[in-house]
C-alpha cells in the first residue's frame, strides 16, 4: 500500500479522499490554487502546495505542475477526485510516464469510453443493450434520414462527440429531419468542433439508473448495485439514490451484468459508473460510462457497507478487490441531495458569497459498545466550514447530504428532517427547494423520470407566502431579549443614559409601555405591536389579536419562545438589521427598521462597506478620490422595502466605488473601496 498520495482537486471530494488516507495511515499532499490557501482540503491534508492562480486553466488542470508536486513530496500516487483531470487519458499517460501511479482506470479504458459513438459500437460488440439507433460513421444526410425511418420517430440526433444533453435534437417526424439534422451538426461543429452525430430512438420518460462497477488488476470485476439519478435539472443532478426504487431483484443482476460487460470490454481497472437510461417498464440501454468516483458514490457506500476510496486505492495499489460478487448485498436506502449556493427562485443562478453562518444537521450514527450498529443516519461531505467563501472560481456546491434509513420512506423523512436542520446565513441556497422536492408528492411516490422538476414546477416553486406569527414572534423575542441584556450589562452604562432603551427595567415596571416593531421580509412590511409586561410581553401582528409572549430559555442563538399556548424554538441570528429566523425548516429574513438608528450609524459601527444583502443602489453620495468624516453617508441601498444607508466607519478617503445608481447588489458585496485617514 501506498504510504503517501497527492490529490488533485479540491473541494468535498478532496476532504472525502483525504479522510479515507488518513484512516488507512497514508500521508496525504493536497494542491491548491490562490483561491484555495485557506481552504478546508488544504487544512485537513498533511501537506499543502500552491499551483498557480484561481482559474482551474492555471492550477488545478496543470497536470505537469501538479506531477511535479508529487515528485517533490514523495507521493507515490495521484487522486484525481471527479472533475478536472480525472478523466484525462494524456493526465493518466503522464503519471505513468513519471513513475506515479494514477489511482483511476488505465488510460486506454478512459479513450475507448471518451468517444460516444465509438463506445456504443463497442457495447454492441460486447451486447451490452443499446437504444434502437444508428451509432456508425456513416454520415451521409440522405443515409441518416433513412436510418431515423427505419428507427421510428420520435428520434433524437446527439453529437458523437457530445455529453451532457448539449448537443441533441428531438425529431417528432420525417418532415422534421433535415432542418433538425442541420441545426444539430452546427451545434455540434461550434461546441465540439467534430460534426459527427449519432440517431436513437428517443425515450420519452426516461429514468437515469447507472451501475457502480468495481474492477481490479487481477482479473475481477464486480458491481455495487445501482443508483437512481432521475432528479436532475438541465443535465445536474439534483438526488441521487440507492437502490433504485421498484427495481425487481432479477432485472438488478441484468443490469449489474451488462454492466460488469461493459467494463470488462475496455479491460477497465478501478471505479467505474456505467450509466443507463431505462424506460418507465425497465427496460434499459447503455448511455456512457464515467471513468472515475462520482459524486454519488456515498449513497452506494451507505447500502452496501464499503469505503469505495479504500478499495480505489487497494485496487491502484494492486490489491484483490475487498469483496466478491457474493459477499454483496442491499442494506436499507440511501438518498443524497447536493446543498448549492445557488438561487431557485432566480433561474437557479449561483450565488457567490461567504458562509456567514453554518448550522448543520447532526452527523448521526448508531453506536453499540462501539462497534456501529447500522450506518450512519446522516453524513455530510463538505469541503467548507463556516466563513469559507463560495468563490466564482468553482462549482458552488456547498456540501452533499446523505442520509440512510431502512427503507426509503424512512430515509426520506431523516432527508425532510436533515434539510430542516440546515442553516445557512451569506448565501442563498437551494435548501428550501430541496425540501419541497423531498417532500413533495412526486418524489415520495418514486415517480421518477429526468422531468420531474420541470412537471412539478408549480409546486416546487409555490408563491411566497407571509413569515408565521411565531417566525416574527422569534425575532421580536430575540431583539427585545437582546435589548434588556444589553442595558443590564455593565458596559451598557456608558451608552447613553436617557435613551429610554436603555431602560428595560423601567419597561418592566411600567405596565402600559407599548412599542411598534416593524419588520419587512422581501414580500411584506409587517408591524408587531409589543407591549411590555412584568414577565412577558403582549404580541400581536396588525393582522391578529394580542397573545402572551414569552422567552422560555435561550442558549446562545437558540431561543424558546410560548406564544399564546404555543411553544416554539428557533435559532435567531442577527446580522445588522436582519433576523434570520430558522424555524419549523423554514428560513425567514427579518429586515428590522431599527427607528433610533440615525443614518448610517449601525452599519459604520461594524466598518461595514459591504451590501447587507440584496439590493439596489438607490443613490451614491460619495465620489471618488473624496476624504469623508466618520458616519458621513456614502450609498444609500434599497433591499427588503427599506433603505440602507452605507456610512464611512472612520474619517478616511473614498478609493473607489464599484456600484452606480440602479446597479443590482449582492449579498455581502464590496460596495466601495475606502481607505481609514
Ligand atoms: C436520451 C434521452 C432519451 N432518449 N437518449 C441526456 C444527456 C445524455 N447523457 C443522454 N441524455 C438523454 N439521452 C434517448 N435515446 C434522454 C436524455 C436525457 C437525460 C438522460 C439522463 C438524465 C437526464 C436527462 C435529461 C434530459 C434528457
Amino acid at each position: 500500500m501506498f504510504t503517501k498520495i497527492l490529490i488533485a482537486n479540491r473541494g468535498e471530494i478532496a476532504c472525502r479522499v483525504a479522510a479515507t488516507a488518513r484512516r488507512l495511515g497514508i500521508k496525504t499532499v493536497a494542491v491548491y490554487s490562490e483561491a484555495d490557501a485557506n481552504a478546508r482540503h488544504v487544512a485537513v491534508c498533511d501537506e499543502a502546495v500552491l499551483i498557480g492562480p484561481a482559474a482551474a486553466k492555471e492550477s488545478y488542470l496543470r497536470g505537469d505542475k501538479i506531477i511535479a508536486v508529487a515528485k517533490a513530496t514523495g507521493a507515490q500516487a495521484i487522486h484525481p477526485g471527479y472533475g478536472f483531470l480525472s478523466e484525462n487519458a494524456e493526465f493518466a499517460d503522464a503519471c505513468a510516464e513519471a513513475g506515479l501511479v494514477f489511482i483511476g482506470p488505465p488510460a486506454s479504458a478512459m479513450r475507448a469510453m471518451g468517444s460516444k459513438s465509438a463506445a456504443k459500437q463497442l457495447m454492441e460488440k460486447a451486447n451490452v443493450p443499446l437504444v434502437p439507433g444508428y451509432h456508425g460513421e456513416q454520415q451521409d444526410a440522405d443515409f441518416l434520414h433513412g436510418q431515423a425511418d427505419r428507427i421510428g420517430y420520435p428520434v433524437l440526433l446527439k453529437a458523437s462527440a457530445g455529453g451532457g444533453g448539449k448537443g441533441m435534437r428531438v425529431v417528432e417526424n420525417s418532415a422534421q429531419f433535415k432542418d433538425a439534422l442541420a441545426s444539430c451538426k452546427r451545434e455540434a461543429i461550434s461546441s465540439f468542433g467534430d460534426d459527427k452525430v449519432l440517431a436513437e430512438k428517443y425515450l420519452q420518460r426516461p429514468r437515469h439508473i447507472e451501475i457502480q462497477v468495481f474492477a481490479d488488476t487481477l482479473g475481477n470485476c464486480i458491481y455495487l448495485f445501482e443508483r437512481d439519478c432521475s432528479v436532475q435539472r438541465r443535465h445536474q443532478k439534483v438526488l441521487e439514490e440507492a437502490p433504485a426504487p421498484g427495481m425487481p431483484a432479477e432485472r438488478r443482476v441484468a443490469m449489474g451484468e451488462a454492466a460488469v460487460a461493459a467494463a470488462r470490454a475496455v479491460g477497465y481497472v478501478g471505479a467505474g459508473t456505467v450509466e443507463f437510461i431505462a424506460n418507465q417498464d425497465g427496460t434499459f440501454y447503455f448511455m456512457e460510462m464515467n471513468t472515475r468516483l462520482q459524486v454519488e458514490h456515498p449513497v452506494t457506500e451507505m447500502i452496501t457497507g464499503t469505503d469505495l476510496v479504500e478499495w480505489q486505492l487497494r485496487v491502484a495499489a494492486g490489491e484483490p478487490l475487498p469483496k466478491q460478487q457474493h459477499e454483496l448485498a442491499i442494506n436499507g436506502h440511501a438518498i443524497e441531495a447536493r446543498v448549492y449556493a445557488e438561487n431557485p427562485e432566480k433561474g437557479f443562478l449561483p450565488s457567490i458569497g461567504t458562509l456567514r453562518h453554518l448550522g448543520t444537521p447532526d452527523a448521526v450514527s448508531f453506536e453499540l459498545g462501539g462497534v456501529a450498529a447500522a450506518p450512519a443516519a446522516v453524513r455530510i461531505d463538505s469541503g467548507v466550514r463556516e466563513g469559507d467563501a463560495i468563490s466564482p472560481f468553482y462549482d458552488p456546491m456547498i456540501a452533499k447530504l446523505i442520509v440512510w434509513g431502512v427503507d426509503r420512506k424512512q430515509a426520506l423523512a431523516r432527508m425532510a428532517q436533515a434539510l430542516a436542520q440546515y442553516q445557512i446565513v451569506g448565501l442563498a441556497t437551494n435548501i428550501a427547494f430541496l425540501k419541497r422536492l423531498v417532500e413533495g408528492q412526486a418524489f415520495a411516490n418514486a415517480d421518477l423520470d429526468t422531468g420531474l422538476i420541470e412537471r412539478n414546477h408549480d409546486s416546487l416553486f409555490p408563491a411566497a407566502q407571509p413569515a408565521p406569527a411565531s417566525a416574527l414572534a422569534l425575532a421580536a423575542a430575540a431583539l427585545l431579549a437582546s435589548e434588556s441584556r444589553a442595558a443590564t450589562a455593565p458596559a451598557a452604562s456608558a451608552t447613553n443614559a436617557a435613551d429610554p432603551w436603555s431602560h428595560t427595567t423601567g419597561w418592566r415596571l411600567n405596565q402600559s409601555y407599548a412599542r411598534k416593531l416593524a419588520f419587512a421580509d422581501e414580500h411584506k412590511a409587517y408591524d408587531i405591536f409589543v407591549t411590555y409586561r412584568a414577565e412577558d410581553w403582549l404580541f400581536s401582528t396588525s393582522a391578529d389579536a394580542p397573545q402572551t409572549l414569552s422567552l422560555a430559555a435561550h442558549d446562545g442563538n437558540d431561543y424558546s419562545i410560548k406564544l399564546g399556548d404555543t411553544a416554539t424554538h428557533g435559532t435567531v441570528l442577527r446580522d445588522g438589521d436582519i433576523f434570520h429566523v430558522f424555524a419549523n425548516g423554514a428560513h425567514h429574513q427579518l429586515a428590522w427598521n431599527d427607528p433610533m438608528a440615525h443614518a448610517g450609524e449601525t452599519e459604520s459601527e461594524g466598518g461595514r462597506l459591504t451590501a447587507p444583502m440584496p439590493g439596489k443602489v438607490v443613490a451614491v453620495l460619495a465620489s471618488k478620490g473624496q476624504e469623508v468624516k466618520k458616519g458621513e453617508a456614502l450609498v444609500i441601498m434599497e433591499a427588503m422595502k427599506m433603505e440602507h444607508t452605507i456610512a464611512a466607519p472612520h474619517d478616511g478617503v473614498v478609493d473607489d466605488i464599484l456600484y452606480a445608481v440602479g446597479d443590482q447588489v449582492a449579498d455581502g458585496a464590496p460596495l466601495l473601496a475606502f481607505k481609514a485617514a
